[in-house]
């Protein structure tokens, strides 16, 4: 049987991590995978999760199986951060997942169950597994227009247009906010356009958010996806916690799922629960109650908070360190765009050459399509990549 397997293809992010590790070049640099690092190039655990693991060793009594959906206090908690209180609580239902990958395979799940017609409609460009989720599952598949490759912003008039085509019953996904892998975020006039334009259509949005607190701020960060979820009758929203509460390999996530009136919460929350244990039973817990401490105790979640900040605020640095480093070598201001995009990563605009190239010449890896991870930088090494860019022609 094992026989008649074929090669799956790779997944071009995570090669790249193989190609780094072996690279003798001792000042290599590496803007490849979406992982958060300090300037000392290390993922650290954050003080509020470590203060919070602590505490659970002391005070856990027993790891027997959580619900099927994963403990209420975390839905409770997500649901506060993500959507604060722009919908009724007794309209949304919630499962804790694997990581946001399990909450966006799950809803993908889900709309096979409630809409199983529905075409599902990506940003081009977007998150490769994205694809390769709907892909596996043999689900209709359509983009829709939304980096403008010359100005390295939203082609929002592109967007507008493809999303016309969309019919009743289809999904949409949208990135909450810091859209992977380009970098460029959607204004709020712009979100706005966005619901009347899904209202029109009959769509159901499916909002990615994995990113909360790295673009403009917690609640900023959330604002657009608040607007839908409270103008839209119903919304499906997959949250990852491994970025802003740095529990990668814990693998918590959560999938809400908002009906149009509470009778229906129910018979979805019933569903979500369904689902979950038709494809691993429980969900993994030990992320998800840290995360539930640090979000429900005022001085953990004060440290998490400030320390996310720095993070966020970090990043900008870097960001507008290398935008005038860059303008200062190119004597244009053409990668002013840099300082203008939000979150981890920014889509350089250039070929696959280039990219190569700037990975054989000058030790620096980023993924083929041109995005860069900005948290791969610090200080010292953002001179090295601007000048590494002009040297190659970018
Ligand atoms: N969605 C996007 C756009 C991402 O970049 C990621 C990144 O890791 C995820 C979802 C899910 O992450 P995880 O499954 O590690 O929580
Ligand atoms: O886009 C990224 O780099 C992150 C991390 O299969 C990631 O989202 C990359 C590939 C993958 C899972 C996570």
């Amino acid at each position: 049987m094992l026989t008649n397997l074929k090669p799956q293809p790779a997944d071009k992010i995570l090669e790249l991590i193989g190609m780094y590790r072996a690279d003798p070049r001792p000042n290599k640099i590496d803007l490849g995978v979406g992982v958060y690092k300090n300037a000392e190039g290390v993922t650290p655990v954050m003080r509020a999760i470590k203060a919070a693991e602590k505490q659970l060793w002391e005070a856990e009594t027993t790891k027997s199986y959580t619900g099927l959906a994963g403990e209420p206090a975390f839905h409770d908690a997500m649901i506060e951060l993500v959507l604060g209180t722009s919908v009724e609580r007794d309209r949304i239902a919630a499962a804790a997942t694997p990581g946001g990958t399990g909450a966006i395979r799950q809803a993908m799940e889900l709309v096979m169950l409630a809409s199983p017609e529905a075409t599902i409609w990506v940003s081009h460009p977007t998150w490769p597994n994205h694809l390769s989720i709907i892909k596996h599952l043999g689900l209709p598949l359509k983009e829709y227009r939304y980096f403008d490759s010359e100005t390295r912003a939203v082609d929002f008039a592109g967007m507008a247009e493809d999303l016309a085509g969309v019919k009743a019953g289809d999904i949409v996904l949208l990135h909450g906010c810091c859209h992977n892998p380009t970098g460029a975020n959607l204004t709020l006039a712009e979100w706005a356009e966005v619901i009347s334009i899904l209202q029109d259509t009959g769509a159901t949005p499916l909002i990615d958010i994995a990113y909360q607190g790295f673009g403009d701020g917690l609640e900023e960060d959330a604002a657009g996806l608040r607007m839908v979820a409270s103008e839209m009758p119903e919304c499906l929203i997959a949250a990852s916690c491994s970025k802003n509460f740095g529990v990668y390999r814990e693998r918590t996530g959560i999938l809400m799922a908002i009906s149009e009136t509470a009778k229906n919460t129910g018979v979805t929350q019933a569903n979500l629960a369904y689902l979950n244990r038709q494809n691993f039973s429980f969900p993994p817990d030990h992320g998800a109650r840290l995360v539930t401490m640090v979000l429900t105790d005022d001085a953990l979640r004060a440290d998490w908070k400030a320390e996310l900040e720095e993070v966020r605020v970090g990043m900008l640095g870097l960001r507008e360190q290398l935008a005038s480093e860059l303008q200062r070598l190119s004597g244009s201001d053409r990668f002013g765009f840099l300082a203008q995009h939000r979150g981890m990563f920014s889509r350089l605009g250039t070929t696959p050459e280039l990219v190569q190239k700037l990975r054989e010449d000058h030790g620096i890896y980023m993924v083929s399509d041109s995005r860069l991870n900005i948290a791969g930088l610090n200080k010292n090494t953002v001179p090295v990549l601007a000048e590494a860019i002009v040297k190659t022609g970018i």
